[in-house]
């Protein structure tokens, strides 16, 4: 699995898709390469922090990483009966997606219907959202501090108009001291965990 590893760091989008069949086909479980994926995306943010790698080669590593999902993705077994419907998205100026369509991924996998609207996504668009969907939880998503600021506004907005609506929230900055200081319903760290969290509201 180190080269999974290895083609993620080097971007190398064709090398990450041949690495996940290979995985494969060795018997590796859909959820060890998940898991292999998030820990050399963990390493790409390490080495940008540093200054050993920049925007144009995290978003290679970015997109390689995307297109490997992409292939465990129909692997994870779904239950086939809807735990309920979660709109979920990344809120407005903020263009991380990963850890949100991991997220979204594995909430699939538990049996919610997800709605994904995707990066940028302002309070209004949830709101339309909502109106349109009815879901029973909203998920919103945040990698940096400056849109930290935004969720707590989209938290506001949403629960002020929808009170019976479960609000979760997550990114890499959020902690559960956060989520609790903005009135979200909920916080999960990781996507396995955001899974649960959402049977928990649900139940
Ligand atoms: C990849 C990446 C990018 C890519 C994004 C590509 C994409 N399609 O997503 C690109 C290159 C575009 C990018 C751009 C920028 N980035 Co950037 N980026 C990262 C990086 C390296 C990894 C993020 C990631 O994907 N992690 C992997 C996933 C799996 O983890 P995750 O996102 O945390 O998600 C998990 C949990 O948080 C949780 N979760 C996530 N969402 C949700 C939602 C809910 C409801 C729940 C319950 C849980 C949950 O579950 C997920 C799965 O386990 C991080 C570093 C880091 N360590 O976070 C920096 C980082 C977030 N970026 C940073 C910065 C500064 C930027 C830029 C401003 C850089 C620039 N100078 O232009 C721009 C901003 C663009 C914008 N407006 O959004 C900083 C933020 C600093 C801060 N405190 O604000 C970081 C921390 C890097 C750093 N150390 O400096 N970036």
């Amino acid at each position: 699995m180190d080269y999974i590893y290895a083609y993620v760091l080097e971007g190398d989008t064709e090398g990450v898709v041949k690495g996940v069949k290979r995985a494969l086909q060795d018997g590796i479980e859909p959820a060890v390469i998940i898991d292999c994926l998030i820990n050399s995306m963990a390493e790409v943010g390490v080495r940008m922090k540093n200054g050993d790698m920049f925007v144009p080669e995290v978003l290679a590593s970015a997109e390689a990483m995307k297109e490997g999902l992409q292939i465990v993705k129909p692997l994870l077994s779904g239950e086939n009966y809807s735990q309920g419907k979660i709109v979920i998205g990344t809120v407005a100026g903020d263009l991380h997606d990963i850890g949100k369509n991991l997220v979204a991924m594995l909430l699939e996998s538990a049996g919610f219907d997800v709605v994904d609207l995707g990066i940028d996504v302002p309070a209004e668009k949830f709101m339309a959202a909502i109106e349109e969907h009815q879901p029973a939880i909203v998920g919103l998503s945040a990698l940096l501090t400056t849109t930290m600021e935004t969720m707590k506004k989209t938290v506001g907005a949403i629960i002020a108009r929808y009170p019976s609506i479960r609000v979760i929230v997550g990114g890499a900055p959020v902690s559960q001291e956060f989520a609790d200081s903005i009135n979200a319903h909920g916080y999960a760290p990781d996507a396995a965990s955001a899974a649960d969290l959402a049977k928990r509201l649900i139940n």
